[in-house]
């Protein structure tokens, strides 16, 4: 959770995607594949890990995608897309429950205009007049996590969470927990309640939060204990909700508020004010900052003092909830499919907050691009603490015209992804501004000290070094990245760090050069707070034998994640995961992808010739060839399980010999390479031979070689002389 403001640029496999508008239908089964794999992806780390990595407006972006080749390939639509669910992720650990009745979202506002706007429509729709207006309740939108409490024969029997509305999670045992729910409804409550609440289920919903100083302290004793700190309050409620173990719910502070019920009609109540009232009674927590309010102008005033005080209450609200107050006004405006036409939530504008901009750093990625980051005094913004943004490019900086020094505004966009809005202008700032220098791109590369290049009608600019220390991080952090090879618990820090010391700097060393004991004495970088009796105040805190363990057991189990992945983790210019998984279907192995010419790969439906130039161009540099040839040795998977699809057979009815020490490639691979293009590789020189492969050292072989079959000139020579050829090439 801690991470969750530094790898938002993480893993997701779009970024150096060459975005193809899908052709054929094949290349639309991919992307909807792939699209579906993005959206759970995403949607899990929303809602079950409550760290979003994307913003929502790129989520709506992709998700429209997907319907769209959806709705024109009917038949592509699979059961478990994203699109058939109605939002929200129903994990598999706790036992879905379907509820009763739906448990709605509710139609935002995005300004005071908007309510206005919704406010009269609503007027309108009952015939409200001056003399006859209607009423509203509004009271405060609780940002936590909904649920619903079932209370049967007045006694509580279950909690659900909203899940998507229509099925959530039982968390019966850990809801229990929560010293301010009622196990049994207070008779005061019941008194209003046909035949007392006996035979009959009555569902509640409210918000399960935090409170802002239970957080503050458990985040205390989570960093104090060496544990990820939850980013905000809500974050902190959704983990502690989701524990197997219902003892560590018991031990965090969580709170509710309640304010609906599934089916008010055994209620004797006729509005919802009444209904606070009727569920106060009942021995609920009922928030106490609601008020009923007849006209536009007291609404207003409502959403202005919720705004002021937001601060002093010790619970996170990220709006107003305006009801229309008579049961019988809500039943006559009824439900559109997703939300109540009765209700409406009333958004607080984003927050911004002013800081100090510090520094412009440099980050260098895997491809080199150098990336300029506004490092600024941490402030707290929509509830976490935020002290770093992307600027993007140098464009993006001009276009801002940020300064170091300046004092900024902040924000985070789509309240998830700190984003820079700008320098703060009025006053004094306007002089100071301007006498500060223009920020520019540094000529050579922060980290291994080339000159860097702006290549032609790019705003990236780059370093180009083979050597760069940052790349190489960058690169085996890529890697390891989920839907790369996915090794767990390899931090992006522990990754850093292992170059540094030398541990590493080639994906290959995972496999061939880590070592488990030498790990486990690296350096984290920390040190230890106190004096016990094993360490010293100050001292250098290692990885230790347990996290190493854990670490190469993953780089163990890494190796049979696929061709697909490998394609996509050796970071591969313009192959990203999806291109990944096609080229591996296509060609089967990466011997035979590393043969292909660029017009065979461009011949792949949905792979371009920028992508199949810059496979070509990977596969001929020495450097990444032995780097492939390392990883074969160490047993890393690099053939398809399932058989290619079609690789041209341009060598059918050619059979080879292969002897001595070929200089890059094992024989055997050499020997699959060959087959996979329709080769016969025989073990010794007959009549039938149509070419010896000689390496170094090749003995009696070689001179019993002789040209049978193969017609200098004929077109099976010549395709079988350039196949050869390239494998040289390859080769080095
Ligand atoms: C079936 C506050 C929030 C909120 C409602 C809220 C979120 C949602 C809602 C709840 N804060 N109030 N209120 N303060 N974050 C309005 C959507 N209401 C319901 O879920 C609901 C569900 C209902 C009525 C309300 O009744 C029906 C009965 C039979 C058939 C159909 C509907």
């Amino acid at each position: 959770m801690a991470q969750q403001q530094m790898s938002l640029f993480g893993d997701l496999p779009q970024n150096n995607e060459e975005q193809a508008v899908p052709a054929g239908d094949a290349s639309a089964a991919m992307r909807a594949v792939e699209l579906r794999g993005i959206l759970d992806h995403a949607a899990y780390q929303y809602y079950a890990l409550d760290a979003p990595q994307m913003t929502d407006a790129e989520f709506d972006r992709l998700l429209q995608e997907l319907l769209a080749i959806e709705a024109a390939h009917p038949e592509l639509v699979t059961p478990d897309s994203y699109t058939q669910r109605v939002g929200g992720y129903v994990s598999e650990q706790f036992e879905p429950v379907t509820h009763a009745q739906r448990m709605y979202s509710m139609d935002d506002a995005m300004d005071l205009d908007e309510l206005d706007e919704w406010l009269a429509r609503t007027d309108e729709a009952l015939g409200a007049s001056e003399t006859n207006p209607v009423a509203y309740t509004c009271e405060l939108k609780i940002d936590g996590l909904g649920v619903a409490l079932t209370y049967r024969d007045g006694q509580f029997v279950r909690a659900a969470t909203r899940g998507d509305g229509t099925t959530g999670e039982n968390v019966t045992d850990n809801v229990r927990t929560i010293s301010d729910i009622p196990r049994s409804l207070a008779p005061a409550g019941l008194a209003r309640v046909d035949g007392q609440g006996r035979g009959q289920s009555i569902e509640v919903r409210g918000e399960v939060y935090m409170p802002k100083r239970s957080f503050v302290r458990l985040n205390e004793e989570r960093d104090a204990a060496g544990q990820a700190v939850f980013a905000n309050p809500r974050n902190a409620a959704a983990g502690s909700l989701r524990q197997k173990d219902p003892r560590i719910t018991a031990h965090r502070d969580l709170a509710t508020f309640i304010y609906a019920v599934a089916d008010e009609g055994p209620i004797s109540v006729s509005s919802q004010w009444e209904f606070l009232q009727w569920l106060g009674d009942c021995g609920f927590s009922v928030n106490r900052n609601a008020s009923r309010c007849t006209s536009a102008a007291e609404v207003h005033r409502f959403c202005e003092q919720a705004l002021a005080h937001r601060d002093e209450l010790d619970y996170d609200i990220d709006g107003v909830v305006v009801k229309v107050d008579s049961f019988a006004s809500q039943d006559a405006l009824g439900f559109t499919a997703r939300a109540p036409r009765w209700a409406i939530a009333y958004k607080f504008p984003p927050e911004e907050k002013r800081t100090v901009l510090r520094e412009i750093r440099i980050q260098v990625g895997r491809t080199g691009v150098l990336t300029p980051v506004a490092e600024f005094d941490p402030v707290v913004v929509a509830g976490s603490t935020i002290a770093r943004a992307t600027l993007h490019n140098i464009d993006e900086i001009r276009r801002k015209d940020v300064r170091e020094g300046d004092t900024i505004v902040v924000h985070k966009a789509g309240d998830v992804i700190p984003e820079v809005v700008g320098p703060v202008l009025e006053g004094e700032y306007a002089a100071e501004h301007a006498a500060r220098p223009e920020w520019n791109m540094p000529d050579v590369c922060p980290s291994c000290g080339s000159p860097v290049v702006r290549e032609e009608g790019e705003v990236a600019y780059r370093c180009v070094s083979i050597d760069c220390p940052a790349q190489a991080t960058e690169r085996l952090i890529h890697w390891g990245s989920r839907n790369a090879m996915d090794i767990d618990g390899l931090g992006d820090e522990l990754v850093g760090r292992m170059v540094e010391q030398g541990l590493l700097s080639d994906v290959a060393d995972f496999y061939d050069r880590l070592d488990e004991e030498v790990l486990a004495q690296l350096d984290t970088g920390r040190t230890y707070e106190t004096t016990t009796k094993d360490h010293a105040a100050g001292d250098a805190i290692a990885v230790g034998p347990t996290i190493a363990r854990k670490v190469m057991a993953q780089v163990e189990e890494s190796k049979s994640r696929g061709l697909g992945r490998v394609l996509f983790g050796l970071g591969i210019r313009h192959v990203g995961a999806n291109v990944g998984e096609v080229l591996a279907k296509r060609f089967g192995s990466i011997q035979a992808l590393s043969v292909a010419t660029p017009e065979e790969i461009a011949q792949v439906d949905g792979i371009g010739p920028k992508i199949a130039q810059s496979v070509c161009e990977f596969m001929t540099v020495p450097d990444n060839v032995r780097v492939i040839e390392r990883l074969r040795v160490a047993g890393v998977v690099l053939e398809e399980q399932e058989p290619a699809e079609v690789v041209p057979q341009t060598l059918a009815g050619l059979t080879f010999v292969l002897t001595g020490t070929l200089e890059n490639f094992k024989r055997k691979a050499a020997g699959d390479a060959l087959k996979a293009f329709g080769a016969k590789v025989s073990g010794s020189v007959s009549k039938k031979t149509s070419f010896v492969i000689a390496g170094a050292s090749a003995g009696s072989k070689l001179t019993r070689a002789q040209w049978t079959g193969a017609v200098p000139g004929s077109r099976s020579f010549q395709l079988a002389l350039r196949t050869v050829a390239q494998l040289y090439a390859v080769g080095g």
